[in-house]
């Protein structure tokens, strides 16, 4: 028998539960918050998916423009024989690392890992498809719990791209990077992608688009409580807000209650009021500074290697090793 294409560490089951417990606190805090994570379900992965063709949204395609440009030499550089991928989502970019892996001649395995099960699944089958040789192993779970059932038997690299460590506040980035650290032998690499800090009159567009894709994407995680929790949202009161904070460098998300409302999450016994002009805020996407990043990274336990930028530096791969 064949293993699995997918490996679930993290069930539907216990999904529901984990969503119990951060709405619980999340809509119990003041201000009002919810984890980011909660936006990828089968419609929000979909969402997503439209985001990074919209104008106004960069990282996406600088992003592959980078990957493009380096995918050779990241490949010589780590002759990476297992690659394992943390929020893997559509794995659209990642062929390009693929593809130059398996041109080097060293890739035998490919670990995409994802929350998404919808996104997963069907990045696992055309990845297969598209690389018939490749043994392709998908792992539905939280990123942050992945790194301990991480695959060895061969060198690996973790790629962690699209600017996602930037969902991590400062403390969380700290920890999470030190646990890639340890987990990684020395010799073996992480490859990085994060957003740069740019002007706000291009980073602010590309979390409030003029078609209003953005906009339906954090309304998404309501609908999502509404599903999972048996809630009673109604996610057209919500407007969508996105603010740029120059102290802490990142974006943040909220929704905001056009009007003052009460939610019934039936599934919490939770009875939840919004006040008029009331915000919850549901992501924070930080950007970076090459050398903070490297700061970060050192600090961590890694060392850089080397680091890609384009031409506008509006984003950043930095290749570190152990
Ligand atoms: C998938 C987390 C990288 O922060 O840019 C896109 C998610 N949020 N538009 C990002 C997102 C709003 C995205 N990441």
């Amino acid at each position: 028998m064949t293993a699995p294409a997918l490996e679930i560490h993290l069930s539907d089951d216990q999904m529901t539960e984990a969503l119990r417990s951060d709405a619980r606190l999340g809509l119990t805090a003041s201000p009002k918050w919810l984890p980011p994570k909660w936006f990828y379900d089968a419609r929000g992965s979909e969402l997503f998916g439209q985001i990074t063709e919209l104008p106004e949204y960069y990282p996406t395609r600088t992003e592959r423009e980078l990957l493009r440009a380096s995918a050779a030499e990241i490949a010589k550089v780590s002759a990476a024989q297992i690659l394992v991928e943390l929020g893997s989502g559509s794995s659209e970019k990642t062929r390009l690392l693929l593809d130059a892996l398996t041109a080097h001649g060293t890739l035998e395995q490919y670990v995409p890992q994802d929350v998404s099960s919808t996104a997963l699944s069907s990045a696992v089958e055309q990845i297969k498809l598209e690389f018939p040789g490749l043994d392709v192993h998908g792992v539905v779970s939280d990123f942050t719990d992945t790194l301990h059932n991480l695959p060895g038997g061969g060198r690996r690299m973790i790629a962690f791209l699209g600017g996602t460590i930037g969902n991590l506040v400062p403390d969380e980035r700290a920890e999470f990077l030190a646990s890639v650290a340890e987990v990684l032998e020395p010799g073996e690499q992480l490859l990085l992608g994060g957003g740069l800090v740019i002007d706000p009159a291009v980073l602010v567009p590309a979390y409030d688009d003029a078609a209003g894709v953005t906009a339906e994407f954090n309304r998404n995680v309501l609908h999502v409580l509404n599903n999972r929790l048996d809630a009673d949202f109604e996610p057209e009161r919500f407007r969508h807000v996105a603010v740029w904070d120059a102290d802490q460098e990142w974006i943040e998300m909220r929704l905001e209650a056009t009007e003052a409302m009460t939610v019934h999450v039936r599934d919490l016994d939770l009875t939840v009021s919004f006040a008029e002009g009331e915000q919850m805020r549901t992501e924070i996407s930080a950007k970076f500074r090459l050398e903070g990043i490297a700061k970060e990274l050192s600090a961590a336990g890694f060392e850089v290697e080397q680091s890609w930028t384009d031409a506008d530096e509006r984003f950043a791969l930095v290749l570190a090793g152990r």
